[in-house]
């Protein structure tokens, strides 16, 4: 039986992570450590809320006190807590230099001096940078080329994690994802925000020309990689994962038809400022430990798209009232 820490617990892939791990390893106890910032939802928890193996703690990693009442007793700590969407990083960068860089310097110290048996820490594939069409995707030994603010942020805790495993011995292991998709997943983000603004009757506001790459992964194949590495993977390594490869116009098209709405529905808007313009994965590594994932994106795009049918409960309240994050309205340099 272990203890665990979940910071970030209320966001998409941490509350995901928690229904998760408490349905695979019933006899653990989960706590999660949530600011509650705009992206931070309990009612993505609701079901479990009497679950005695669950607490929640609502505090700011960036807050060593919060962080040490949070800390006690836990075996393994799980960081998602973090500043998260690229169009903000891109408006406003201070908010993601001081969770994602200084919260998890919070959380290093902390876990060091409570001598944790594991340090896991969620990062992205947007630290190594961008790849051209025919670049072959990344691995665990690509350099670090972040290029947004939120990817440098990303890159610079993940720089943190690594030198306390050099420095200290702190037993760290991180995991470099995809863009993940699946139930919880904040209306801001590319595939959530398409479903429910069709849903909602508006159009689909696809920046550039739509030709951009993601790496997607379905938000349950992320937890099951998450829990491989937790169990068998090495301490002090890195391991990427990754997911299926798709053009944002395929991704558009198919949210489109499985809507029943034609292509009148697409509203072209400017593009991101400094827009990677392809992420790609290799996971032979993660693989290799025994890792599989169990859905293809068409798959996960399936049972995405049903789920937010069926819980209109839970993203109308988050929709209404919120101004859309319109990062073509920041000017670059000498515009
Ligand atoms: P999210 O934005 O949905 O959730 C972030 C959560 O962290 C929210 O619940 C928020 O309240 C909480 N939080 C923010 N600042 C905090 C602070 N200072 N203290 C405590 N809690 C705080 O994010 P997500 O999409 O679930 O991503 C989780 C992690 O995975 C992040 O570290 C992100 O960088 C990484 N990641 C995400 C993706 C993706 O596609 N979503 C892909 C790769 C990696
Ligand atoms: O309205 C939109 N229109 C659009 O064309 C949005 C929100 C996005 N896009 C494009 C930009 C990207 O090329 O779709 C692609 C995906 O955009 P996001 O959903 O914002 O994700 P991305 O910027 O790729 O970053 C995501 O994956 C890596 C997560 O938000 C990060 O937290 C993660 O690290």
């Amino acid at each position: 039986m272990s203890k665990l820490l979940v910071t970030g617990g209320a966001g998409f892939i941490g509350s995901n992570f928690i229904h998760y791990w408490l349905r695979t390893h019933p006899g653990d106890q989960v706590v999660n450590l949530d600011a509650l910032t705009y992206a931070g939802h309990l009612e993505s928890l609701k079901d479990i809320e009497g679950n005695p193996n669950y607490t929640f703690i609502k505090g700011d990693i960036t807050d060593a006190a919060d962080v040490e009442k949070a800390m006690a007793g836990v075996d393994m700590v799980v960081n998602f807590a973090a500043e998260s969407h690229v169009d903000r990083s891109i408006m406003d960068p201070s908010p993601f230099i001081n969770t994602n860089v200084m919260g998890t310097g919070v959380l290093l110290a902390t876990a060091l001096k409570h001598e944790v048996k594991r340090f896991h820490h969620i990062s992205t594939d947007e630290t190594y940078g961008q790849l051209g069409l025919n670049d072959p995707p990344f691995t665990e030994n690509t350099p670090y080329r972040p290029r947004s603010p939120y990817a440098a942020s990303k890159a610079a805790s993940d720089l943190l994690v690594i030198s306390y495993y050099r420095t200290y011995k702190l037993p760290i292991t991180i995991t470099n994802c995809g863009n993940n998709f699946g139930p919880y997943q904040d209306p801001e983000k590319l595939i959530p925000r398409f479903i429910t603004n069709l849903l909602e009757g508006q159009k689909v506001p696809l920046m550039g020309q739509g030709e951009n790459i993601r790496d997607w992964i379905f938000v349950l194949d992320d937890c099951s990689s998450i829990e491989t590495v937790l169990l068998h993977g090495q301490v002090g390594e890195t391991y990427c994962i990754g997911g299926d490869q798709q053009r944002n116009i395929e991704v558009t098209r198919k949210i489109l038809k499985a809507l029943g709405k034609d292509e009148s529905w697409i509203e072209r808007v400017a593009d991101r400022l400094g827009h990677d313009f392809r992420y790609a994965l290799d996971d032979t590594k993660l693989q290799n430990l025994g890792w599989k994932p169990e859905f293809n994106f068409d798959q996960g795009l399936d049972e995405t798209i049903k789920w937010y049918k069926e819980n209109e409960w839970w993203w109308r309240p988050l929709k209404q009232g919120r101004p859309n994050v319109d990062a073509s309205a920041q000017k670059s340099y000498g515009q």
